[in-house]
């Protein structure tokens, strides 16, 4: 019982800590919207998002300005072939947004101005990809946390799924879509960002635009690009062939630790 009441306290504290972020980023919230929120945001914290505030564990390693590489590699797609994705590209991305829906109280719709207008975070950090090459980049985007609590999570809420704008190849599950998923200790990790900021820039089209994942303990290919939708599930195992990812159904670890 008395650690029951030490989780609900120290949630209580975070999850209070996350309303006035919000308040902060956005003053058109009034006061009681915002406490009307946090209320529903505690109501539906489970299980699992309190193990993973408890147990976020360690940060990767964040790095100085003079450590940033001059030349950052873009792999796998750098320019998504869907014409949806053309059309979005040649109007600025202000036409996309990102929906977050599945098991979560209240799906969200965001533009990339939105987005561009919640609380933010900076890090510079290593990219390393299982090919054998790394760089230090510098991102800004919306910590995932964040928005995750606000939509709200269902209490099966387990994974958070990833669905990209781009297609890599069309042999095995007949759509080759891109797509990854983090558990809810990854998704709510504080340097799990959605990026739409490189290097002092807006995100380029080769590196994810107009938005991307960075999930700084976990190896490149996690780091999903071309953001479309982010699906709250309770298992993967209906979503492309069932192992979580694009790489991961063609044989990658689930969990690309580094
Ligand atoms: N949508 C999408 N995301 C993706 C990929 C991809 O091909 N499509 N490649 C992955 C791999 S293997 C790596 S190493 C990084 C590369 O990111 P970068 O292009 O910014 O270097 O993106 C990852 N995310
Ligand atoms: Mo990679």
């Amino acid at each position: 019982m008395s650690r029951l009441l030490t989780r609900r306290g120290f949630l209580g504290g975070s999850v209070a800590g996350a309303g006035t972020l919000l308040l902060g980023g956005c003053d058109r919230l009034t006061q009681s919207d915002s406490v009307q929120r946090v209320l529903r945001m505690a109501e539906s914290v489970t299980m699992g998002t309190q193990r993973a505030l408890l147990s976020g564990g360690a940060l990767a390693r964040e790095f100085d300005e003079a450590d940033l590489s001059p030349i950052f590699k873009s792999n796998g797609t750098s320019l998504p072939e869907w014409e949806d994705y053309a059309r979005m590209m040649a109007t600025n991305f202000t036409d996309w947004r990102l929906s977050i829906d599945g098991l979560v109280r209240q799906p969200l719709s965001l533009s990339l101005d939105e987005l561009k207008r919640l609380p933010s975070r900076t890090q510079i950090t290593r990219h390393d990809c299982v090919e054998g090459w790394s760089a230090i980049g510098k991102w800004t985007g919306v910590p995932l946390g964040l928005l995750l609590q606000t939509a709200g999570l269902a209490a099966n809420a387990r994974y958070a799924v990833f669905h990209c704008a781009d297609a890599l190849e069309r042999t095995l599950d007949g759509s080759g879509r891109y797509y990854e998923s983090l558990d809810l200790t990854d998704a709510f990790h504080p340097q799990t960002l959605l990026a739409y900021g490189m290097n002092g820039a807006d995100l380029p089209v080769a590196h994810g635009a107009p938005l991307r994942l960075r999930v700084e303990r976990q190896l490149g290919y996690k780091h999903a690009k071309y953001l479309m939708r982010i699906e709250v599930v309770d298992s993967f195992a209906r979503i492309g062939l069932g192992n979580g990812g694009f790489w991961e159904d063609r044989g990658y670890e689930w969990y690309a630790g580094i």
